[in-house]
């Protein structure tokens, strides 16, 4: 992150990123996001992160659901160790400003583009006709989340990175429609040992709140039994585990959870491989599950006691809405201006 974010361009380097409340956090979204936003907070630049609350219902979320996740994710992002008054923490709907640049964006993004997109492939399924406008026009107002804060990092996972790219596309278009140089071109920030977590119980398969398998996943609150049983039923090959990483290749169940380890203990591969080299997955298997819950046990613990009293989160949530109106109210007044609105 440090390097990249160091890139120079003629905008001043900020980070935002979001998550959505569409269910329960799981370790794909604290490996390849949460974690990640925390160690970038302490770099300098300034950080934004979102819940993007406008992006989950572009499938039918219950709304109480909805509502619980929305906490629940505040409480994850702090617990995890972002710190609201280093970072600004909010919520995507308490921001209007969102899906004001969202529409023009939507204005501004081609039919084609999004069609090609293959969150939107596979999340509509073979039923498109009968899928929601929101989940079609999604990167739009993914591509108004980064640019509403002149961002020009964006720390996501892998699956994430056609999204960005499609942003940068947006941004191009519209300082070319309107000959200005008004939106940066961010850049995807894709880095670590964790930047595609996969299924448990299957290495193709990325690791997801709404698989309908609960043990595909190990839930941010899932208690110690729990993610014990889950690692140890988790989806593996008759092989021991290899002294390099060249022997992972073509095992991705058995790259995944050594990946897993390797991202939780802050290692890379080689080094994890260079101590379980010729491990088999049964002893593996216990070393994991009590790494990760000695890393997870305290974020899930700290979430419990946050959620005890939802009137703080409120606080933080009001108080982050604020800070990022103040970023965003006049590039969106810049915005309209550029494009000819009267106001
Ligand atoms: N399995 C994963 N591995 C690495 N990174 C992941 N992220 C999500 N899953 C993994 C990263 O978490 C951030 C927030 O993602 P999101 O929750 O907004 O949306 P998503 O990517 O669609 O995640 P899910 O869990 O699959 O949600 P649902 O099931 O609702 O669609 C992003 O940076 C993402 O890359």
């Amino acid at each position: 992150m440090n390097e990249a974010v160091q890139t120079s361009s003629a905008f001043t380097p900020r980070v935002f990123s979001g998550i959505q409340p569409s269910g329960g956090l799981t370790l794909g979204n604290y490996l390849g996001a949460m974690k990640r936003f925390v160690d970038t907070q302490d770099t300098g630049v300034q950080s934004i992160y979102c819940m993007v609350d406008q992006h989950a219902i572009t499938v039918w979320q219950d709304p109480e659901k909805l509502r619980h996740a929305t906490y629940e994710l505040c409480a994850g992002y702090i617990a995890s160790g972002l710190d609201p008054e280093k970072s600004i923490l909010f919520n995507q709907s308490q921001v209007p400003e969102h899906a004001q640049l969202g529409w023009v964006f939507n204005c501004v993004a081609r039919m084609g583009w999004m069609q090609r997109m293959t969150q939107w492939k596979d999340k509509a399924g073979k039923n498109s006709q009968n899928a929601s406008l929101g989940l079609f026009a999604y990167p739009a107002l993914m591509a108004a989340d980064i640019l509403l804060y002149h961002a020009t990092h964006v720390p996501v996972g892998e699956d994430q990175k056609q999204h960005v790219e499609l942003t940068r596309d947006i941004a191009t278009k519209f300082n070319h429609d309107y000959g200005v140089d008004f939106f940066p071109i961010p850049e995807p920030v894709i880095e670590g040992t964790a930047t595609r977590v996969m299924s448990l119980r299957d290495g193709s398969k990325k690791m997801s709140k709404s698989d309908p398998s609960d043990a595909s996943r190990i839930n941010l609150r899932d208690d110690s039994d729990t993610i014990a049983k889950k690692i140890r039923k988790a989806k593996t090959d008759p092989e021991g585990l290899p002294s390099e990483a060249k022997g992972l290749e073509d095992r991705p169940e058995a790259r995944n959870l050594v990946n897993i380890y390797a991202a939780l203990n802050e290692q890379s591969v080689d080094q994890v491989l260079a101590d379980v080299g010729g491990k088999q997955f049964s002893e593996f298997k216990p070393m994991l599950a009590e790494l990760a819950v000695e890393k997870l046990s305290p974020i899930s613990s700290e979430m419990t006691r946050l959620m005890a009293d939802t009137s703080q989160i409120d606080a933080i949530l009001a108080k982050g809405a604020a800070q990022a109106r103040d970023i965003a109210t006049p590039i969106l007044k810049e915005t309209y201006k550029i494009v000819g609105m009267v106001g």
